[in-house]
């Protein structure tokens, strides 16, 4: 098979997805090393999630000063937001403003998703098959395929005799869906039920709001940038990315060092009142205990709570919506545009499915133990098989054949969620057993990217043919990642797609590392300085 494959096909390195990580990674290994190196990507264009993500209300949750790339002094220089909270249509242009202005086009290839990527051993290359068939081989794999891009879609009874039309918010159709007019059912309230509720009750002629678990969200108090502002972040872009790496969740904001349980009663109601106000994930910077102290949480927890009964007018719905089961932000905190205010409109209904779940779709819509809903359009806001998902369908398969998906079976298992053990010269962007997905992610893409360059410099140039992670060093790993959740409030959610409990069959691991992003990039740091302690170099 060696002999057919053509040599525009045989590479240093091959880089899977198109979004954030892997057009960033393009460029250092392409224009910092000078290797040869493609990118496969299975949409027709660049943008990873935020290609597919084009659901009604689809917005950063990070402010869009912190939602963007600062590597490149001359690319800060060259973009401006326009909202504090940036839309999927502007996110996706400034992807694309990142390929044009990085002229990473030529080496990317569209239309193309990974069948299959197998370790050669005897030739020590990674031999990666598209679904056309196409064959691609190199030294290095490197995985960019994001942390939330496999949807999650339920398997419920019925769906496929649905008449009418229903839709993935991951998977949301180009050309759009229309709703105008439609008795529209969304099922979950997750981050992206939030969002996207509050704009698709505008739209539709009805909307029935399915929720199993209800959920706390912060005002984001979105509005347009004014000149101002665009012209701090201009001039304060290294203070910025400083500020960001210096954090615990990579976001451009410090979280206060002090206990909710240490101020008054009066100080703490007016500390929150201020953060609400002021809107965003800032909310949860307001103490540094609340993840890891209930009774500090049930301090934010029953102000949240009590904000959702002021604001819904009917008693029993408000009852439903503050029924929240788990501390606050020990589920990612949904931030959100008159999300509550929506529920006293008169064409949106919610229905309570934790007590009367639902039992079947069938043409005409959804019922419940309780009753029958007749909708036109089912929108699933149902998540992601996140962190762990987009890695194993694509049969990735090491040394000695061992399938990633073997080497998982009891949940993933990498080291520093950079590598995986049995599986050389790969490398993981945002992997599980990293910060990722409890972090603002374009700070953390920056991090794992020159971490990995910087790695691969050092392979080239030493002469070292494989790096692969050492099995007892990974293992210490996973239980430093689980030490780390197991002293935050973290593990407590029930359905936590951190746990991976959101998908039937999926081992219940806790998955990001909650140990905080500056400590982490410290101990990559250390890593590498230790001539890559864990990681066994082979010449
Ligand atoms: O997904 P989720 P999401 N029957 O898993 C419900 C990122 N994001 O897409 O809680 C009925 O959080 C489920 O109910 P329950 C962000 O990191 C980023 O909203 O499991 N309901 C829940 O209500 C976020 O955290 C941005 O009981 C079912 C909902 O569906 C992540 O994406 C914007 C069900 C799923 O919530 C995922 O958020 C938006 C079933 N069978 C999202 N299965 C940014 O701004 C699931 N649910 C960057």
């Amino acid at each position: 098979m060696l002999n057919t494959i053509s040599s525009e096909q045989t590479l240093d390195a091959i880089i899977v997805g198109a979004g954030l990580s892997g057009m960033y990674q393009l460029h250092t290994l392409r224009d910092q090393l000078g290797l040869r190196v493609k990118v496969l990507e299975a949409a027709e264009g660049v943008g990873g999630t935020w290609h597919h993500n084009r659901y009604p209300g689809a917005r950063c949750d990070s402010e869009s000063h912190s939602y963007m790339f600062y590597f490149s002094p001359e690319l800060v220089q060259s973009w401006e937001w326009t909202e504090r909270y940036p839309q999927q249509p502007e996110i996706l242009r400034y992807m694309n403003h990142v390929a044009d202005f990085l002229k990473l086009r030529p080496d990317m290839v569209f239309n193309t998703r990974v069948a299959s990527a197998q370790f050669d051993e005897p030739h020590n290359l990674w031999r990666v098959i598209t679904s056309e068939g196409q064959v691609w081989q190199a030294k290095y794999l490197i995985t960019a395929v994001g942390c939330l891009s496999s949807a999650n879609v339920p398997a419920i009874k019925g769906l496929d005799s649905f008449q009418g039309q229903w839709v993935h918010t991951s998977a949301w159709p180009k050309e759009g869906v229309d709703l105008r007019g439609k008795r529209v059912g969304v099922v979950g309230t997750g981050s992206t039920g939030i969002q996207a509720i509050p704009v698709i009750a505008e739209q539709a002629g009805h909307l029935t709001v399915f929720q199993r678990t209800a959920n706390y969200s912060i005002p984001a108090r979105n509005a347009p940038l004014s000149d101002d502002f665009k012209r701090h972040v201009k001039q304060n872009a290294n203070e910025i990315r400083a500020l960001m790496q210096e954090t615990p969740n990579a976001h451009c904001f410090r979280i206060k060092q002090r206990s909710a349980l240490e101020v008054s009663d009066e100080e703490r109601q007016a500390i929150y009142q201020a953060a609400w106000d002021k809107g965003g994930l800032q909310f949860r910077a307001t103490f540094d205990d609340l993840l890891r102290d209930k009774e500090a949480n049930d301090t934010a927890a029953i102000f949240i709570k009590h904000k959702i009964q002021q604001v819904v007018q009917d008693p029993e719905v408000a009852a439903l919506l503050s029924d929240i089961d788990h501390p606050f932000a020990a589920k990612r905190p949904p931030i959100d545009s008159h999300y509550f205010e929506t529920f006293n409109r008169d064409n949106v209904h919610l229905v309570d499915i934790r007590h009367h779940p639902i039992e079947c779709i069938d043409a005409n819509g959804i019922q419940t133990t309780q009753a029958h809903y007749p909708l036109d359009v089912i929108v699933f806001a149902t998540g992601f098989d996140a962190m762990t998902g987009s890695l194993l369908r694509m049969n990735i398969s090491g040394r000695d054949g061992l399938a990633l998906n073997d080497a998982w079976h009891a949940g993933p298992r990498t080291y520093l969620g950079l590598q995986v053990p049995g599986f050389p010269n790969m490398f993981t962007i945002t992997g599980p057993g990293s910060p990722s997905v409890l972090c603002n992610l374009p700070p953390q893409i920056e991090q794992h990217v020159n971490w990995i360059t910087d790695c691969i410099a050092h392979l080239q140039t030493h002469g070292i043919k494989q790096m692969e992670a050492d099995a007892a060093a990974s293992d210490d790993w996973v239980q430093q990642v689980n030490d780390a959740a197991n002293a935050t409030l973290l593990p407590q959610v029930r359905h936590s797609w951190y746990l991976g409990a959101n998908v039937p069959g999926k081992p219940r691991v806790f998955m990001p590392y909650a140990g905080g992003f500056a400590r982490y990039r410290g101990i990559c740091d250390e890593v590498a300085a230790q001539g890559y302690r864990g990681f066994h170099l082979r010449t």
